[in-house]
């Protein structure tokens, strides 16, 4: 599934990868006259760096024409090429074989490192030098194990020292798909890892080759070709007795391998290893283990240190949009009125958490926490002393609670998930029952992890109305107005919070943006009750009406006495608060309801229509 625009690359690069390797493959067994160990090693390499492992066997080893691959291969920059070959195949096998087994075992990035580093050795070393080589070098096994430890060591060092920063610092970038091996992006890193690793391994397998103590590329011919000799007997061009003739070297001294070198080489090796392997946990946490963050994409700009854990990449992370489980139709309104079933003269109210897909433009989707697959919530509709029960089953990927925001209830209905309550884990249910003691304009709101759940949608209103309806002042039309703050990017939807890459860029007013946010209409003289309430999560919105004051009349559902009860054209609806207005209307004509800091009323800081994000028109008539 594409969930980011690399993706395209991603399986595209993958794609050519294993068409380049299968034609290597085919090339390679079919046509040239390469070591078996070395075809192996091109197939494998061609598979790990795709398009470049196809260069690099097509420009240093693909025989140009019958009989010239002796001389083909014979400078000594292609033999460094075939000695680079012959290594990674053997340690960027181990690593990522590695790396797949300590991603799903559980282990944190900095033990993968290690991990990785001693597999790719070990298999470098005991298979693809001693082993492979054998039958090139001769000798016994051990004795292979003996002359091959130091040019793999080297050769190693360099390898993980360009590949270990490059996988730890994408995987661990935004995007921690990187880091789990069933998503095609972790492949894709390895592949770029191996690549680099490649370059940096290069310049050391090409002394070595240089100073004979490495091998380069070969040429073995079957024995129709080769005459009578035995097919493992070296042409005297190629192969390890080629070593001898690279570069017009000559046995005097001034060509002699030296302690000091090797020494000095093994030790910076060794500081590059290091650096390699550790430098990066200066700027990302090692500690993180992938399973923890296996689909976690991190918003653009979001500050992730060597001190950030994975609950906070996880509580900033896009919602995954593979999770999605219901598309509503773009003209889906929230906040539908929730009909009871009566039952023993309870009213019972189901209530279904769930991710869809909801528009809030008619080009805008977000992917958000819905519950009974609408934003917002459904509302529920209820009388002071009405005994209500409320079913609320989890189907989110994370655990949930339900919370009655103002609401007198037994502590155990409270919803605090970890205070109150074990939070509904996905695919629970908790039953909430009470009898509800008060009247007026509240809601209901995810409590755990609000900042993360409340912030993609889990939320509603709950409008209770007194006994006596003629308690509470009349209009001629009411209106609620539930806020949220969204971050929707490329086409992922991040919970908006006041964090470096998480604010917000689009607002909605009852799940839509202007434009297309309800119309409302009404004549000169009726009168409209606005239900403010903020069930956003981070910004104070500075309510504003044309067209004349409005009065206030009650806050956060409390009626206030007629003489606590004044005008207002601005009403500053904070998070948590509810203010019940009333405006009436003076003049005909289209007047605006909207939040005063102008970035709110604009949508991913586009103006529509000459407004946008948390606005309302009311539409009055003569
Ligand atoms: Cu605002």
């Amino acid at each position: 599934m594409i969930l980011q625009p690399i993706d395209f690359f991603v399986y595209a690069w993958l794609i050519i990868a294993v068409l380049s390797a299968v034609y290597v493959a085919h090339d390679q067994f079919r046509y040239n006259p390469e070591a078996p160990v070395m075809k192996w090693g091109f197939v494998l390499v061609t598979l790990y760096m795709g398009p470049i492992g196809l260069l690099l066997y097509v420009m240093a080893d693909k025989e140009p024409a019958p009989g010239t691959h002796e001389r083909f291969v014979r400078p000594l920059w292609k033999q460094g090429v075939g000695s680079t070959v012959h290594c990674i195949a053997g340690d960027a096998t181990g690593i990522i074989f590695a790396a797949v087994v300590t991603a799903l075992l559980g282990f944190p990035m900095w033990i993968d490192v290690i991990v990785e580093y001693v597999f790719g050795f070990l298999l470098g070393l005991l298979i693809f030098q001693a082993l492979f080589m054998r039958d090139m070098m001769g000798g016994s096994y051990r004795e292979n194990v003996r002359r091959s430890f130091l040019p793999e060591l080297l050769s190693m060092n360099m390898m993980m020292a360009g590949m270990a920063p490059v996988m730890i610092l994408l995987m661990m970038g935004r995007d921690m798909r990187a880091m789990w091996p069933s998503e095609p992006l972790f492949w894709f890193v390895m592949s770029l890892g191996v690549t680099v690793g490649f370059l940096i391994a290069y310049p050391v397998n090409l002394w070595l080759v240089a100073k004979g103590m490495k091998h380069g590329l070969m040429t073995v011919r079957a024995p129709e070709h080769q005459g009578p000799h035995d097919m493992h007997s070296h042409d005297e061009q190629s192969g390890h007795g080629a070593m001898a003739h690279m570069g017009e070297s000559h046995e005097d001294a001034a060509e002699k391998v030296t302690r000091p070198q090797i020494v000095a080489l093994t030790g910076v090796t060794l500081l590059a290893l290091l650096a390699g392997m550790f430098v990066p946990g200066a700027f990302v946490n090692l500690g993180v283990r992938a399973e923890e963050v296996r689909s976690s994409i991190m918003p653009p700009g979001m500050i992730t240190t060597p001190g950030t854990p994975a609950e906070a990449m996880r509580d900033m992370a896009a919602v995954d949009p593979r999770k999605v489980d219901y598309s509503a139709p773009a003209t889906a309104r929230g906040d539908r009125v929730l009909a009871p079933r009566i039952e023993s003269g309870v009213k019972v109210f189901d209530l279904d958490a769930s991710v869809i897909r909801w528009n809030i433009l008619p080009r805008v989707q977000v992917a958000a926490y819905a519950i009974n697959r609408q934003v917002p919530g459904p509302r529920l509709d209820l009388t002071d002393g009405d005994h209500v029960r409320i079913n609320f089953t989890n189907h989110l990927p994370e655990a949930a609670t339900m919370h009655w925001h103002g609401l007198v209830v037994p502590n155990r209905m409270d919803g605090p998930g970890y205070i109150t309550q074990d939070p509904v884990p996905p695919g629970g249910r908790y039953v909430y029952e009470y009898v509800v003691q008060q009247a007026g304009t509240y809601f209901y709101h995810s409590h755990t992890r609000p900042d993360r759940q409340q912030a993609l949608g889990l939320y509603g209103a709950l409008i209770i109305h007194p006994r006596d309806s003629t308690a509470e002042p009349q209009t001629n039309y009411e209106y609620v107005v539930q806020l949220q703050e969204w971050l929707n990017r490329d086409g992922l939807t991040y919970p908006a919070m006041l964090m470096e890459g998480g604010l917000p860029n689009y607002f909605t007013i009852n799940g839509k943006a202007y434009p297309a946010t309800d119309t409302l209409r009404m004549k000169v003289g009726e009168t409209m009750k606005f239900r403010f309430i903020g069930t956003n999560n981070n910004f104070i919105h500075p309510m504003h009406m044309h067209g004349g004051p409005f009065t206030v009349v009650a806050r956060d559902g409390v009626m206030l006495p007629v003489a606590g009860r004044f005008q207002a054209d601005v009403i500053n609806v904070g998070p948590g608060q509810r203010y019940d207005v009333i405006w009436p209307a003076r003049e005909p004509g289209k007047w605006i309801l909207h939040c005063h800091i102008p970035h709110h009323t604009l949508n991913n800081n586009v103006e529509e229509k000459g407004a946008g994000g948390l606005t309302v028109l009311v539409e009055v008539s003569p």
